[in-house]
Order: C-alpha cells, then sequence, then structure tokens
C-alpha cells in the first residue's frame, strides 16, 4: 500500500495538512502551482521533512501517492485534478482529511452571508459550555482544521466554518448539527451556476441522520424546499421577517424560540452589541445550533449579550471631522455588501470594486437610493459596476487604483454628519492578499488622515 499524500496548495491548509499526515506516519508531497515559492521558506513551516514540488506534478509521484488532499483555494475542475483522480487518486477536501482524525463532537456551519459572525459567536457559546480547552473553532474562518484536529477528544466540540470549496470534496464527514443560513449568488466563477454553488452548501447535511440537527433559514425559498423533503436530520428552522410556530423567530425588537406553539422570549436587541437584522438572524441561528448541543439556554444568552462584531464586518473604525468611516471588507458579495449599506444611516461615500468572481451588482446598486452620495471604484470588477450603476442612472462614479487613492477621494467627498463605507461587494485577491489586509490597510488609512 503506497504510504505518500500528496498535499495540494502550500497555503494554511496545505501546510496543516502536510504536518497531520507526517503525525499520522505518512509521507508528504506538496505541491503548489506557484513557482514563485520558495521551497526551504515552506518547509520551515512543516514539523518533519516533505518533498515540495512547485509548478508541474510528474506524473511518478500519482503512482506512489494513495490519496490527495486539495486546499480550497484549488479549483476541482482543473486539468491537474482531472489528471490526479484518473490516476485513481481520492481527492480529499482539507477539511473531510481532518475529520478522518476527529474524535469529538463537530458543529458544521455554512451559508453566504453572516458565517464569520455565526461561527464565531457559537464557537464562544461552546467555550461557556465546555470549557476552552475542550472547544475550537476552525475552518474558512482562519485556522485550517487540520491544525487542531490531533486536540480533539471525547467530549470536545469542534465549530467549522465551511466554505462552499471546502464541502464540494467532503465524503464522509459528518457533523452532529449543522447549519446553512443562506444561499444567494457568490463564487460563480468557481461553481459556474447557482445549482452548483447551493449543492455544495448543501452536502454539509450529506451524512446526517436522526440523530443530528440542522438550522436553516426559513426565509430562503431554495433552503425551505430543500428542508421540506430533507430525510434524516431534524431541522430547526430561524426567520428574521416571520413569526414560526416551531423555531427561531424575530418579532418587533424580541427574539423568540416557538415549540410547539409555546413561545418563549429570548431576548430584546437592545440586550445585545450586534445590530441589523442580518446580526439578529445569526444570533437567532447560533441560539439554535446551541439548543441543538444541549447548551443550557441560560449559558448561550449570557455570550450572546457580550457579544461584540467581528473585525471588517461593517467595523466602525474611526470619527474624522464629523464623518464616520466603516470597514466593511468582509463584504465580498453584493448581498453581503447590501447589508453594509442598510446599516448606514445617512449619505455615505462608498468604496467598492475588486476581483471578478462572476457577480452581477445590479441588486446592489439598487440598494444605493438616495443613500450612496459616491462610489470610489477599484480593481478587475471596477468597470463592470460602473456600468451596471449607469443603468440605473448611478453616475457619480470615480476609479481609483489604490486604496490610498480611494481613502483621499473619500475624505474630500464626505461632510460632517456622513459616511465613507468600505464594503468592495468583491473579493480582495486582485490587489490585496485577503480581504483582511484590504481591511487592515483602509482602517490605518483612515487612523492617519488629518483632523479630529
Ligand atoms: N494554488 C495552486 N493552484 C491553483 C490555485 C491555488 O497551486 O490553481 C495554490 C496557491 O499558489 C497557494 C495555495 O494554493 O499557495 C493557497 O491555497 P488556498 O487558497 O486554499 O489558501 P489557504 O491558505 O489554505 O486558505 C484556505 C481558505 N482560502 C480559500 O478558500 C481561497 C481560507 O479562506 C481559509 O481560512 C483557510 O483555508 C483555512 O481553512 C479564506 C477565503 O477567502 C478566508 N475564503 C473564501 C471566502 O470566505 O469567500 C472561500
Amino acid at each position: 500500500m503506497n504510504n505518500t499524500v500528496l498535499v495540494l496548495g502550500a497555503g494554511g491548509s496545505g501546510i496543516h495538512a502536510s504536518d497531520l499526515a507526517l503525525r499520522e506516519g505518512k509521507s508528504v508531497v506538496l505541491y503548489d502551482g506557484n513557482t514563485n515559492l520558495d521551497p526551504e521558506e515552506i518547509q520551515k513551516k512543516i514539523s518533519g521533512p516533505v518533498r515540495i514540488v512547485l509548478g508541474e506534478l510528474p506524473e511518478e509521484i500519482l503512482r506512489e501517492a494513495e490519496f490527495a488532499v486539495i486546499s480550497p483555494g484549488i479549483p476541482t475542475d482543473i486539468p491537474l485534478v482531472a489528471g490526479i483522480r484518473k490516476a485513481g487518486l481520492k481527492v480529499l477536501s482539507e477539511i473531510e482529511f481532518a475529520w478522518l482524525f476527529e474524535r469529538g463532537t463537530v458543529i458544521g456551519i455554512t451559508g453566504t452571508n453572516g458565517k464569520t459572525t455565526t461561527v464565531t459567536l457559537v464557537g464562544d457559546i461552546m467555550k461557556a459550555a465546555f470549557g476552552e480547552a475542550r472547544a475550537f473553532t476552525v475552518g474558512n474562518i482562519g485556522t485550517p482544521y487540520t491544525e487542531k484536529v490531533s486536540e480533539t477528544r471525547e467530549g470536545s466540540v469542534t465549530t467549522v466554518e465551511l466554505s462552499s470549496f471546502q464541502l464540494e470534496t467532503v465524503d464522509t464527514f459528518h457533523p452532529h448539527v449543522s447549519a446553512i443560513l443562506n444561499i444567494t449568488p457568490d463564487h460563480l466563477n468557481r461553481h459556474h451556476t447557482m445549482e452548483a454553488y447551493a449543492e455544495a452548501k448543501e452536502r454539509v447535511t450529506e451524512n446526517q441522520d436522526a440523530d443530528d440537527t440542522v438550522v436553516m433559514n426559513w426565509e430562503d425559498e431554495r433552503l425551505r424546499a430543500f428542508g421540506e423533503h430533507l430525510q434524516g436530520p431534524k431541522v430547526l428552522w430561524f426567520s428574521g421577517l416571520h413569526e414560526l410556530k416551531d423555531g427561531y423567530y424575530l418579532k418587533g425588537d424580541t427574539l423568540y424560540a416557538a415549540e410547539d406553539g409555546v413561545n418563549t422570549a429570548l431576548l430584546r436587541t437592545d440586550e445585545v452589541h450586534l445590530v441589523g437584522r442580518c446580526n439578529y438572524e445569526n444570533i437567532l441561528a447560533a441560539i439554535a445550533v446551541s439548543d441543538a448541543m444541549n447548551v443550557p439556554r441560560e449559558t448561550t444568552l449570557q455570550v450572546v449579550k457580550e457579544f461584540r462584531a467581528v473585525s471588517h464586518r461593517i467595523e466602525f473604525t474611526r470619527t474624522v471631522n464629523g464623518v464616520r468611516y466603516y470597514d466593511d471588507s468582509k463584504g465580498t458579495n453584493p448581498d453581503a455588501a447590501i447589508q453594509g449599506i442598510r446599516a448606514m444611516n445617512s449619505k455615505t461615500v462608498l468604496i467598492g470594486g475588486g476581483y471578478d468572481k462572476g457577480s452581477e451588482f445590479d441588486d446592489w446598486i439598487k440598494e444605493f437610493g438616495d443613500k450612496v452620495k459616491l462610489l470610489i471604484l477599484m480593481g478587475t470588477t471596477a468597470r463592470k459596476i460602473a456600468d451596471t450603476a449607469e443603468k440605473y442612472g448611478f453616475t457619480n462614479v470615480v476609479f481609483v487604483s489604490s486604496m490610498e487613492e480611494a481613502v483621499q477621494k473619500a475624505y474630500e467627498a464626505a461632510l460632517p454628519g456622513e459616511n465613507v463605507l468600505l464594503s468592495p461587494a468583491c473579493a480582495s485577491w486582485d490587489m490585496f492578499k485577503s480581504y483582511e489586509q484590504r481591511g487592515d490597510i483602509f482602517k490605518k488609512l483612515v487612523r492617519e488622515l488629518p483632523g479630529e
């Protein structure tokens, strides 16, 4: 039996998948398509020797390897992956590979928007309920699952944030509780169709059975239909818009849980630090997940009341000369960016544009109304966004080629009482390493602006 694991991608997922494979007594070939990487630098990050291959993957490696572990950033429909599969090797996502070594209970959370807030909140609740040392928060949120899985044990709880990229190549991954927060168009350049994207997300429930639970958004028509036909797990619904007979919902300024027609008031919205309907939905989902994990309600609600917004998600940065600046760099698709605009309560200079994921910007622009007074655009999508804006009669647009220029233009245009919002509706990968880096650069520039 071959004892070599072929790891694809030398980012965080690939580094930790290699480490895990080594710990399990395997040999590792770590491949990356980028020939500019420095093999020595990669090797330094791994606890034992691995064979590093950059650029082309020699055929003989396919004969040596037992299976391949793929990083989420590598598309599964490229010739490289087809070749690996043709050679008879299974291609496992980094999540699936980690799962093979899981010893505790797993919560899997996916959705287009709200994942990071919900996962962070659920992770905090699990820490309060099960203890810091027995609760892990991993996945798309930033810490690869393979980095932590060896620390799991009976009685531990791992909350995994799952992107569609990661779910595409799961096989036996089996969360005890899962959540699908919403499904709106995103990453269509990678998944090609909305159908394929939604199916990837729905795979989080694939191995769940009658002992398990899935938490889903009642307002999402596609999920409602999916839930009605789902065999296996118990479904818990939440809604930010309608009172539910059975489920978790927002009505007026109160969050409720209803079970068999009995309604229990959980919290008032002024008792939490998060704002906006999308955030109340995230809280409802987190409470439903915690109930499914049998966490005492008192513990759950205490953590919810203390929880603060995550970085780069409509994060207030600074007031300069009466203008409020917000970093919503995590608004990486039109739907998420719509929430950013909705959260502004006066005229706003909006900074947008970035990497082209094949999104359409119509709905985002329709949300501008009288609120957005100037749109500052950068990145690959700038032209497409400007053309779409023009279609809707919005022509107050300027093009910039850097974040420095964007912040400067916004500084010049915004008047006291107005807002500047970085909420690009696009990924960052054409100009930045990540949305975090994009947001950090924005915040640094804002902090350096002259004025009080
Ligand atoms: N690479 C190739 N061939 C390719 C494409 C990439 O060899 O065709 C190589 C690159 O040269 C690079 C490596 O693959 O060296 C990078 O792999 P990766 O992009 O999977 O990066 P990781 O560092 O492993 O980060 C991934 C997630 N990245 C993506 O899904 C793009 C991180 O999500 C996640 O936090 C991390 O695993 C840990 O689980 C980031 C993200 O942007 C935050 N996610 C998207 C989103 O939230 O919208 C899905």
